[in-house]
């Protein structure tokens, strides 16, 4: 039997901001070569965003190769080179010119693919898969992620799914994992980890979680909402490693953590606070209930992404538990005190934390994005 030839992929990934970018890309690229044998080489504007994700990585190289992934950095002086089989842009970022005109010139043009946002929205299936024609004779098609079987699906490793499962099944892995980062976990308390951006809302939440008669252990990665808690503290600066106590709240402020462990502290928690897409869709496989701060727009155009998605996943709730979630979303993504969805949001918790696994097993059924991709250009060629 002639051997398959090894499909050469060309990720292109600019950072806009934080790391939700490079969090995809980096994990789409490492799953063509490890599930799909693929040759992937992952161009990236700021190799110090992809190295905070990846600590294995260099910020200074030009050239590295991490998991089987070749990582460029992407210069805005860009040197020639031969264009891949299949070349996704991420995020509608503009690809070099001149490579573009590479692609043009190849005697088999490659597949070409903008990698769109997650969105839940109607109209997603509608455009997933379009081509559009391009002034080089080129044509470049959408390729939408999404919660649909048609749409191009979700990330997620092969191995994601059941791999989370055992991790929770085992009752001493979350221990043992926060132990790892230095964090003793409160027996019987509710775990929560935050990850958002920066927010008013969160001083009534934490107000609240104080306040309450069962113990709250917070847990949060540096980042941008770390701003918003040391005001609440209002005890100067806070550094991963941090311990703070306000009546029947725990702080713990964690080191930004490596993607992979990332996913085990969003598995360890009864709650994940999430933001953004990468960080949203890993709070969904880890089976658990979550609050998701979207990422702002402008003129409020964030809001109809928010709406859809709140109503696919809230399908099948009781009308409490469904207006409870639904009440802490809103509130949180409209800086609204959190006082009483919060309160809500508790007296549904169970309800809501066996949905949070159901979801998870709906939406692990569906093929995923990666499969799907590597699908789309075998039914291409
Ligand atoms: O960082 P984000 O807010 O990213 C984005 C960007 O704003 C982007 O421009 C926008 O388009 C997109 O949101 C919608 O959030 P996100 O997407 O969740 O990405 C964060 C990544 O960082 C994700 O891959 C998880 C990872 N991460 C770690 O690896 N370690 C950590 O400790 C934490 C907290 C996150």
């Amino acid at each position: 039997m002639p051997a398959v030839p090894v499909v050469k992929w060309d990720i292109f990934c600019s950072v806009v901001d934080n790391f939700g970018d490079i969090g995809v890309t980096w994990r789409l690229a490492k799953q063509l070569v490890a599930e799909h044998d693929q040759s992937v080489r992952l161009w990236v504007d700021d190799v110090s965003a992809f190295a905070r994700i990846c600590p294995a990585a260099d910020a200074q190289l030009d050239h590295q190769v991490q998991q089987g992934v070749d990582v460029y950095a992407w210069h805005a002086q860009w040197s020639a080179i031969e264009p891949g089989d299949v070349v996704i842009e991420g995020f509608a970022c503009h690809l070099p010119d001149t490579y573009v005109a590479a692609m043009a010139a190849r005697a088999r043009k490659p597949l070409w693919l903008n990698l769109e946002y997650l969105s839940a929205e109607g109209w997603v299936a509608g455009c997933h898969g379009l081509p559009s024609m391009q002034s080089n004779g080129l044509q470049k098609y959408f390729f939408f992620p999404g919660f649909t079987a048609d749409t191009g699906g979700l990330l997620r490793e092969a191995a994601l799914v059941p791999e989370r499962q055992a991790f929770q099944a085992d009752a001493a892995a979350g221990g043992n994992f926060l132990r790892g980062l230095g964090v003793e976990p409160i027996a019987g308390a509710r775990l929560i980890s935050l990850f958002a951006y920066e927010n008013k809302a969160l001083h009534s939440w934490l107000d609240a979680l104080s306040a309450l008669p069962q113990t709250t252990q917070l847990l949060v990665p540096e980042g941008r909402i770390l701003g918003d808690v040391q005001a609440w503290l209002g005890d100067g600066k806070l550094l991963a490693g941090d311990c703070q106590v306000r009546g029947k709240l725990q702080i713990n402020v964690l080191p930004f953590l490596e993607q992979s462990q990332y996913d085990r502290l969003l598995w360890s928690c009864d709650f994940n606070a999430v933001r953004g897409e990468d960080s949203f869709l890993r709070a969904q496989w880890a089976g658990r209930p979550m609050l998701w701060h979207i990422y702002p727009q402008e003129e409020g155009a964030h809001w109809d992404k928010l709406n859809a998605f709140l109503k696919l996943y809230t399908e099948g709730l009781s009308a409490p538990a469904r207006e409870a979630l639904i009440s802490l979303w809103r509130d949180w993504n409209s800086r609204q005190s959190m006082t009483k969805s919060w309160s809500f949001w508790l007296e549904n918790a169970d309800e809501l934390t066996i949905h949070a696994e159901k979801w998870c097993l709906e939406q692990a059924s569906c093929a995923d994005l990666a499969a799907a991709l590597v699908q789309f250009q075998q039914n291409w060629i």
